[in-house]
């Protein structure tokens, strides 16, 4: 097992990753640019490595960096974490020709799923059902007569990468030429690379994802759903298992494709299977795979009673994964919310400022996995996402009362978040029907922000004055969080 390991991530993700390594008795390192100097994460961990400056692209993504800091605090293995470099196959390919172990599935897998019309004929090759369409079209005419084929609608869809950038719905042979255009510009844009695929566009669809999990001995099994529809520009916000719309012979239909997709691709490690479900004809069809544990793998902890960044870390250490398929079951319900610092009355901008008070819900079946703290500093570098809450009960009703009541019991002052606005989603009946789809919260969810109580305001002046007046000597009794990595004493820097 490993004596070390190096995070290559920074905020909730980096702690929740940290704490794996503290279960499993390993010792770890932060890294952190110039602007998260102060960090939560900094502190959580046993020492920590200045990379760089606050722009991701000098500090969090810099290759030589990442693996400069491990090797000079001899860390034997790195975890990417979510986003940055962890579904960068250089990435990991530089890690191991650094003798390091990369925490994730082989660079071959991260590579064979970076294409969407690679991965697309891989997944049809295996027998894994895809949307109909077509790929490597090349002019106008082309894209015109294969879409007379499959039936409008249609959607264009850049091939280099996914997230919905240089992605078109096409309703007629008329608006052909200049979706393709518009699509091929923010493909090149985005990904340098302006190939373009076709596929029949299913209407109002709901994104259901599968966690898969293999370890190096050719064990692979899934570890359920996940319903991700509550999105917002491709952008996901609420996220729980199991899905209401799966009856028990489609979850086993999209389990098996999953893991017939990540077989295809000799993965291992933790990976998750995304599809598109029609709920009214119950088709479903693969998307994507994500080559890296998600924001969201704590709703699958939740309901398998696994760990997954503990599996993640002893299966890249060669351990074989115990449980075959007939062994996990999916109890229980989960639902997890997304806590922004983004303003809803300003058009979802994100929101920057020092956290004057933050205090997170507790109790039975709560958990809150936050990269910031009372005192922490929202800067404009980094994903405005500060924590996600996640609940868990028996049921799926007990579930959604539960996180109504986690959601009111949480305070935040100093920036501007979603609370309110997952308030409102949780709050709505459409949400207790499990009638949200992936257009529905642009498309159908007509909601204005509260004005802020004038109790609210006021807490937020006496929180902000406590802060900038507070005494060094009482400073830990502003800290609402027992469990604040700000309480622990050993943290010290390098570099
Ligand atoms: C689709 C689709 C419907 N039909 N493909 C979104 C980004 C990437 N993950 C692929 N996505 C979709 N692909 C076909 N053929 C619906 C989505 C989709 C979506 C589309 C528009 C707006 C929001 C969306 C959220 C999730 C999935």
């Amino acid at each position: 097992m490993f004596r070390k390991i190096l995070v290559a991530n920074r905020a909730e993700i980096a702690i929740r990753i940290m704490r794996a390594c503290r279960e499993l008795g390993i010792a770890t390192v932060a890294v952190h640019s110039s602007a998260d100097r102060d960090a939560p994460h900094v502190r959580f961990a046993e020492e920590a490595v200045d990379i760089g400056q606050a722009a991701p692209r000098e500090s969090y993504l810099n290759i030589s960096n990442v693996i400069q800091a491990a090797k000079q605090t001899g860390a034997e293995a790195i975890h990417p974490g979510y986003g940055f470099l962890s579904e960068n196959a250089e990435f990991a390919e530089a890690v191991a020709a650094a003798g390091l172990t990369f925490i994730g599935p082989p660079a071959s897998a991260i590579r064979a799923m970076g294409d969407k019309a690679e991965s697309k004929r891989t997944m049809r090759a295996a027998g894994v059902p895809t949307v109909p369409g077509a790929e490597n079209l090349s002019g106008e005419t082309e894209f015109i007569e294969a879409a007379e084929r499959i039936g409008y609608p249609v959607l264009v869809k850049a091939a280099a990468g996914g997230g919905g950038k240089g992605m078109r719905v096409v309703r007629s042979a008329r608006e052909m030429p200049e979706a393709l255009e518009s699509a091929r510009r923010e493909s090149q844009n985005a990904f340098g690379d302006d190939r373009l695929l076709l596929e029949k566009y299913i209407e109002n669809a709901h994104h259901i994802e599968i966690q898969v999990f293999g370890d190096r001995h050719g064990h692979l099994v899934h570890l359920f759903e996940r319903e991700c529809s509550v999105q917002r520009r491709h952008q996901k916000i609420i996220e729980e298992s199991p899905s209401p719309l799966l009856t028990p012979e489609i979850r086993e239909r999209m389990g098996a494709a999953a893991v017939a997709a990540a077989r295809a691709v000799g993965y291992f490690n933790a990976g998750t299977v995304e599809f598109i479900f029609d709920p009214r004809t119950a088709d479903f069809y693969f998307l994507e795979m994500n080559t890296r544990l998600q924001v969201e793998h704590p709703v699958t902890e939740a309901v398998t009673g696994l760990d997954l960044a503990q599996w993640q870390i002893r299966v890249a250490a060669g351990e074989p994964f115990p449980y075959r398929q007939a062994d996990l079951t999916q109890r229980g319900h989960a639902i997890e919310c997304r806590l922004y610092a983004e303003d809803p009355a300003g058009g979802f901008l994100p929101s920057t400022g020092r956290i004057l008070q933050f205090l997170e819900p507790r109790g039975p079946g709560i958990r809150v996995d936050s990269g910031i703290v009372t005192g922490s500093e929202v800067t404009r570098f980094y994903d405005p996402l500060l924590a996600k809450i996640i609940v868990y009960a028996e049921d799926r009703p007990a579930a959604i009362r539960r996180m109504r009541a986690a959601l009111k019991e949480t305070v935040l002052h100093g920036v501007t978040s979603n609370l309110d606005f997952l308030q409102a989603i949780l709050a709505r009946p459409e949400f207790a029907e499990g009638k949200i789809h992936t257009r529905w919260v642009e498309t159908e969810f007509d909601w204005q922000p509260p004005e802020p109580p004038l109790e609210a305001l006021l807490a937020a002046v006496l929180a902000g004055s406590a802060l900038e007046n507070r005494n060094p000597k009482i400073e830990h009794s502003v800290e609402p969080d027992p469990f604040s990595p700000w309480k622990s004493g050993s943290g010290f820097r390098i570099g």
